[in-house]
């Protein structure tokens, strides 16, 4: 009997998404939550033909340089910044990422942040667990928040993420403004009620703005000082994209100087450190990236990263044929 091919595991996951990856692999599987530095990830990925790995594992030329074994890398998430993907197809790894699965639960908590911040929520509650509500006698013009129904909604980065969030426009009468790249389909246009404008429009039109883009180079501070001022001052920036397309510091200036009205963040330049500006600051909600963590989306997502190391190495249902790979030119060199 042939001995199993070999891969890592780079987080704990869920037991069944395992015990699935055991019927055809050896598996190793780190006992914790933590990022690995190069050295220590060019050694893991020595002796193994794939990995899953986290977001925080930076899988760059460096690290699978010599590696001649490696055949595929999943990354435990939709966005892949993490991952030198031009360094992957070149050494011939196949990447893949969990696009689609996480969608719906990421788009329903950019509703949550929004509303969370418009009606400030988490300071409210804050306020009520040091024990400050007198009572029916609290002022009547005490935590007053902003609405949403009735604002203008926009949307940076217009992708199957944002249009999630356009959707729930609907129920909200929201009107959506987007910008993207390029223009969506008409349909798709209509369906989500979202027109698209120039960025400086979307900035100086939204009250609420939510950010949906990938985390590319030209996309780093793509929301900094400059953009920040040509938004209201009644304004309310969401961030569930991902750290450093906001400019951290400068939100902090413009939330604290009154030029924005509120933000809610889910991601931050330099996780798990979040800005000590931001954190001094009562008009901004921070969450601990969590945006796709609903129970069902996180097994989904794992058991998708898990389907594309089966068929990545050839095994089960989809035998070469990974459901969503990032460099498919691979897959078609080794056809
Ligand atoms: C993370 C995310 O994958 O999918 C992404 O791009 O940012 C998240 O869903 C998740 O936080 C696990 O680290």
């Amino acid at each position: 009997m042939t001995a199993k091919p070999k891969i890592w595991v780079a987080r704990p996951l869920f037991p069944e998404v395992l015990a699935r990856l055991a019927d055809y692999f050896e598996v190793q599987v780190e006992p914790e939550d933590r990022p690995h530095d190069a050295a220590e990830l060019r050694q893991k990925l020595a002796g193994v033909d794939g990995a899953l790995v986290g977001l925080a594992d930076r899988v760059d030329a460096a690290v699978i340089e010599g590696n001649h074994r490696l055949k595929v890398v999943a990354n435990l998430g939709v966005g892949y910044n993490n991952l030198d993907l031009e360094a992957l197809t070149r050494a011939g790894v196949l990447a893949t990422n969990t696009p689609d699965v996480l969608t719906e639960s990421v788009a329903d908590y950019a509703w949550a942040l929004m509303l969370a911040a418009a009606r400030r929520v988490s300071a409210a509650e804050r306020w009520l667990r040091a024990g400050h509500w007198p009572g029916s006698n609290m002022r009547f013009d005490d935590w007053m928040g902003l609405d949403l129904h009735g604002r203008t909604l926009g949307i940076l980065g217009m992708g199957r993420i944002g249009q999630a969030v356009a959707r729930r426009a609907l129920g909200f009468g929201m009107p959506v403004l987007y910008h993207n790249r390029s223009r969506l389909p008409e349909a798709v246009e209509r369906e989500c009620r979202a027109i698209l404008v120039g960025k400086p429009e979307l900035l100086a039109r939204a009250d609420f703005l939510v950010l949906v883009l990938p985390f590319t180079a030209e996309n780093r501070h793509a929301i900094g000082a400059p953009e920040l001022a040509q938004m209201k001052r009644s304004a309310l920036l969401v961030n569930i994209a991902r750290g450093g397309i906001v400019d951290d510091a400068a939100l902090a200036a413009a939330l604290r100087e009154g030029k924005l009205a509120a933000a809610a963040l889910d991601v931050f330049e330099g996780e798990p450190v979040v800005h000590p500006d931001l954190l001094a600051l009562d008009n901004v909600v921070l969450s601990p990236h969590i945006a796709s963590a609903s129970g069902e989306t996180r097994r989904a997502m794992a058991q998708l990263a898990a389907d594309n190391v089966i068929a990545a190495l050839g095994y089960g249902e989809s035998a070469g044929k990974p459901p969503t790979p990032l460099n498919p030119a691979v897959l078609a060199h080794k056809a």
